[in-house]
């Protein structure tokens, strides 16, 4: 696990082909080996060019001020987040399916909302369920490679919404990959997080 700089690219935890039909095997390979690859350089980079912050971890490069760094640092840890989010298929456990019961009314208004938000978001961005500083959880969007963590909110799951993650496959219909994508959850992972 990385922490500090120089950051290196995580290993996909399963293969390219593991999220077929949903998420295709060219499409996997180009967001790991070459987004995700690109983030972790351009972080490097720029922590170069910043000795005074190669220190930090991670998780408070995030909230740098210094933008280049926050907006790589959260193109890795997103990326990486986002991985751990898929590839077990499985069903919803009872701890998760109760705790999306009471703070969202059902399992299908939680997923209408969470599909909302990833629409909702204009251009790039990712949809977020997260956990509240009161332990409740939440739904909600960012913009660009932006983290609840800078909220003082836990990712619980993460959907990437940038076009390099579903152009391929879907073009335009990012409705049509935000609802396929629950095929894919590994909610196991998620029930974990709560
Ligand atoms: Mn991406």
């Amino acid at each position: 696990m990385y922490n500090t700089y120089p950051f290196t690219l995580e290993k996909l935890p399963y293969a390219y082909e593991a999220l077929e039909p949903v998420i295709d095997a060219q499409t996997m390979m180009i967001h790991h080996d070459k987004h995700h690859q690109a983030y972790v350089d351009n972080l490097n980079k720029a922590l170069e060019a910043n000795p005074d912050l190669q220190k930090k971890t991670l998780e408070e490069l995030l909230s740098s001020e210094v933008d280049v760094v926050k907006n790589n640092a959260g193109g890795v840890w997103n990326h990486d987040f986002f991985w751990k989010c898929m590839g077990q298929k499985g069903q919803m456990g009872e701890k998760l399916t109760l705790r999306l019961e009471k703070d969202f009314g059902s399992v299908a208004e939680f997923m209408a909302k969470f599909e909302a938000a990833a629409l909702g978001r204009f251009g790039s961005g990712w949809a977020w369920l997260v956990k509240n500083k009161e332990g409740s959880l939440e739904i909600m969007s960012t913009a660009n490679q932006d983290n609840p963590l800078r909220d003082g909110k836990t990712p619980i799951l993460a959907l990437d919404v940038w076009e390099h993650a579903y152009y391929l496959k879907y073009q335009n219909r990012r409705a049509e990959y935000a609802k396929q994508w629950w095929g894919v959850v590994d909610w196991t992972a998620v029930e974990a997080r709560l």
